[in-house]
């Protein structure tokens, strides 16, 4: 194939804590979200189940793309826009962030000299465009470089990698505007109790007992159960309406956590569907999310879950592969609870450097470079 006929495009394919996918600088990509999108499938492969003409790895949780700009907010460093690239729809949904993919915007932002590191930890604000909300990363930089080597695990990615410390400050209602979108710590939706919650991520918290599973099942069990998925998905639709999201059928929020009492000395068992499929681990936000929910006063986590009533907490939440620790700074006031700071610890690592190349006939390139970042809805190619 000749070189016009294809166009190269600077990516860095990064590991964000259990995710992966390319991250581009946004002056590399086109300005306008139909165009990008288009781009970004054609970069992935999508739709296609095995994605396999292009780098998506066949799964939502490899089929992420971030794309990364410096800021001129004031004290933020770097903007984030997280795109979630359907597997086998033709459909770039940046409705949700991404609180792992989030792991590998500082390093990213650093090694492509959005930052300037310093010695030992380079902490690195982060605006995600796609919640309006700020994350602030502790980056390891001994001697003003980024490392990826270091001592910490997480469940679902083998060996140890360096420790990411994320805070996130605001991450309260951060689609639905509130905590709590119906104002409620429990709600009823065809006849089951769930707690709709957005802590980073809007979640409906459901009782694994109350669709008679008991929350340890595997998840390759849960994802061939037709039943469950399609139950899953009728009170998804309903719990999308109640959070004021809309119509949810093509939208991946909200995602679905089923709790159960732990099994490993944690404070929650969680099986975590996004939406479709139930995801190996859980995703940081969703983590952030229902262990919110389990610090709420009357949330469907109460008699299942019991956390020491301090300032400071930490949540243990078990998944599939491990357990996902969050702390919380929260206060209760007048009924109402706040979140003031949540944080908990990633790793990431860089893989691999290079030009990543798309049919030219989805775009030619280039002329040249805007400053603006790339807002978007969900678009149909
Ligand atoms: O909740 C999965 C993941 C996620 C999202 C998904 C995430 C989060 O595990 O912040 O990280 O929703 O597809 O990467």
């Amino acid at each position: 194939m000749s070189r016009a006929s294809q166009t190269s495009i600077p990516c860095t394919l990064m590991r964000g804590g259990t995710s992966k996918g390319p991250f581009f600088l946004a002056s590399d990509l086109p300005s306008d979200g139909p165009t990008r999108d288009r781009v970004l499938l054609a970069a992935m492969g999508s739709p296609d189940p095995r994605q396999i003409d292009g780098v998506g790895g066949a799964d939502p949780l490899t089929s992420k793309v971030a794309i990364v700009s410096r800021s001129s907010r004031p004290g933020i460093d770097v903007e984030y826009v997280f795109a979630q690239v359907s597997v086998d729809r033709p459909l770039v949904d940046v409705t949700p962030t991404c609180g792992n993919m989030l792991a590998a915007v500082g390093p990213f932002a650093i090694e492509r000299g959005l930052v300037a590191p310093t010695d030992p930890i380079t902490s690195v604000t982060i605006y995600m465009v796609n919640t309006g909300t700020v994350a602030v990363a502790h980056v390891p930089t001994p001697g003003g470089e980024v490392t990826y080597a270091g001592g910490a695990a997480i469940a679902g990615v083998p060996g140890t990698a360096a420790a990411i410390r994320i805070d996130f400050r605001d991450t309260t209602g951060s689609v639905c505007g509130a905590l709590l979108p119906t104002g409620n710590a429990l709600d009823q939706l065809d006849g089951i109790e769930a707690t709709l919650i957005d802590n980073g991520m809007p979640m409906v918290v459901l009782r694994a007992s109350d669709f008679g599973k008991s929350g340890y099942e595997a998840p390759a069990e849960l994802n061939s159960d037709q039943k469950l998925k399609a139950r899953l998905e009728a009170i998804r639709i309903l719990a999308g309406e109640r959070m004021g999201l809309g119509d949810v059928h093509s939208k991946v929020i909200p995602k679905i956590t089923l709790i159960a009492p732990p099994q490993s000395g944690g404070h929650v068992m969680t099986r975590t569907f996004i939406p479709h499929k139930c995801h190996p681990a859980i995703g940081v936000l969703m983590a952030v999310t229902v262990g919110t929910a389990c610090v709420l006063p009357g949330s469907v986590a109460y008699g299942i879950v019991s956390v020491q009533d301090e300032p400071v907490q930490q949540v243990s939440i078990e998944h599939p592969s491990g357990e996902f620790s969050v702390e919380f700074q929260v206060e209760h006031t007048g009924g109402e609870t706040k979140v003031i700071r949540s944080s908990l610890i990633r790793t990431a690592r860089a893989l691999f450097r290079g030009e990543l190349l798309v049919p030219a006939n989805v775009w030619v390139g280039k002329e040249s470079r805007p400053s603006a970042d790339v807002p978007g809805t969900m678009q149909h190619a």
